[in-house]
């Protein structure tokens, strides 16, 4: 097996019987495995929350260490839908030509800089920075703002031996109290000016409101964002041919990018909390009780994905769930497939191959099963082209 491979080890239950059992923070989680089946109950918002005490759809549960919900990823319909139109717009703002140029330049900088290096641990000297600094354009704020992101390691809620780290957790917090202040002081044009100044159902957010959103972007498009980015250079050390294929057909690429969030499945899975006694699959759901949503394993399921454990660069159909499904689905979306675009754009005009030094795979465990979801450590040499 290909060192750059993440392998599917949901595949039997969910072919035998479609969800699978883990109990976390003694609290039990039935996890939906299928395609149809995840779909389904993510479009149910009456059977299966998000609504419920902040972070507890968050697996590892989030509980017991922040009590702010973020929005609008911690709401239901008919609530969700008015926080959520009045953020979209913004965070399509990655459509645009202006912003694309600057991500371009920010990419094509940190790809130069890795190609002028022996050696670069992916992890934290590529994919952190390169997350760090693409949301500085989403947020709207100075570039120089990324160096105190980049200091707070991948995880803004996990540090290497806590998985819940109420200390991290509040730098973050505070941090964001701090900027909240400062935007009501000096108003601009950044993503906290905006959302102070915005109406809901005629009154304007307030603090809790905005601190919701805020730290949503800062949480929810982190560690997934450096997995995927980092999954890629793997994949791209391994495959160097498909670095020459995106070369040479470059029309692929957006397809190349959704193929490979589907492959990587970034974020393994979300939950849910049910609102009365229900079943999934002929299995019983307590009221109060989570299921989760497995992204990671509908994106394997071979009744919806022709060979589904291999990457088809150029996929023609491909409905997989990496960005969530339904109402839900991904906010950050538009920027991580930006980030994702130009980032394949950018090696396939530079680099010729990529060399995998040593590698530390971060491997998650949910129950019975093992997920790899990226590395904890890569270390690579770039090739020039
Ligand atoms: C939450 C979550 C959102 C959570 C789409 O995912 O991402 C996790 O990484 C955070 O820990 O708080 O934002």
């Amino acid at each position: 097996m290909k060192k750059s491979a993440i392998p599917d080890p949901f595949e039997q239950t969910r072919l035998e019987k479609g969800v699978g059992e883990m109990n976390e923070q003694n609290d039990p989680i039935v996890m939906v495995l299928r395609h149809k089946d995840v779909r389904r109950c993510a479009h149910k918002w009456q059977t299966f929350q998000s609504g419920a005490q902040p972070g507890r759809i968050v697996i590892p549960s989030e509980v017991a260490i922040r009590d702010t919900r973020q929005i609008p990823f911690e709401l239901d319909p008919p609530q969700h839908g008015a926080y959520r139109t009045l953020v979209e717009a913004w965070f399509k703002r990655p459509l645009q030509e202006a912003y694309q140029a600057q991500l371009s330049q920010q990419i094509n900088a940190i790809v130069d800089e890795a190609l002028s290096r022996d050696q670069v641990e992916v992890v934290s000297e590529f994919s952190l920075p390169l997350q760090s600094r693409a949301l500085t354009l989403l947020l709207n704020i100075p570039y120089s703002e990324a160096a105190t992101w980049i200091s707070w390691g991948t995880h803004v809620f996990r540090s290497e031996d806590d998985p819940l780290d109420k200390s991290k957790a509040n730098i973050l917090y505070d941090y964001i109290d701090r900027q909240i202040d400062q935007a009501i002081k000096n108003p601009g044009e950044d993503l906290y000016s905006v959302l102070l100044n915005s109406e809901i159902e005629g009154h304007k957010l307030n603090r809790e409101e905005v601190k919701g959103v805020m730290i949503l972007t800062f949480a929810g498009g982190r560690d997934t964002v450096i997995n995927a980015v980092t999954n890629s250079i793997a994949y791209f050390a391994d495959h160097p041919e498909s670095l020459e294929l995106i070369r040479k057909q470059p029309d692929i690429t957006g397809k190349a990018v959704e193929e490979l969030i589907r492959y990587f499945a970034p974020l393994t899975h979300m939950g849910r909390v049910a609102t009365q006694d229900t079943q999934v699959c002929e299995h019983a759901v307590k009221a109060d009780s989570r299921i989760s949503l497995c992204w990671a394993s509908a994106n394997r399921d071979a009744s919806v994905f022709e060979n589904p454990n291999e990457v088809i660069l150029d996929r023609k159909i491909n409905p997989h769930v990496s960005f969530g499904f339904s109402h839900h689905n991904c906010l950050g979306a538009t920027h991580a497939r930006q980030i994702l675009k130009t980032l394949l754009q950018v090696l396939a005009q530079k680099v010729q191959s990529i060399d995998l030094l040593a590698t530390e795979d971060n491997i998650e465990e949910w129950g019975n099963f093992k997920r790899k979801v990226g590395y904890h450590q890569i270390n690579v040499h770039f090739n020039a082209k």
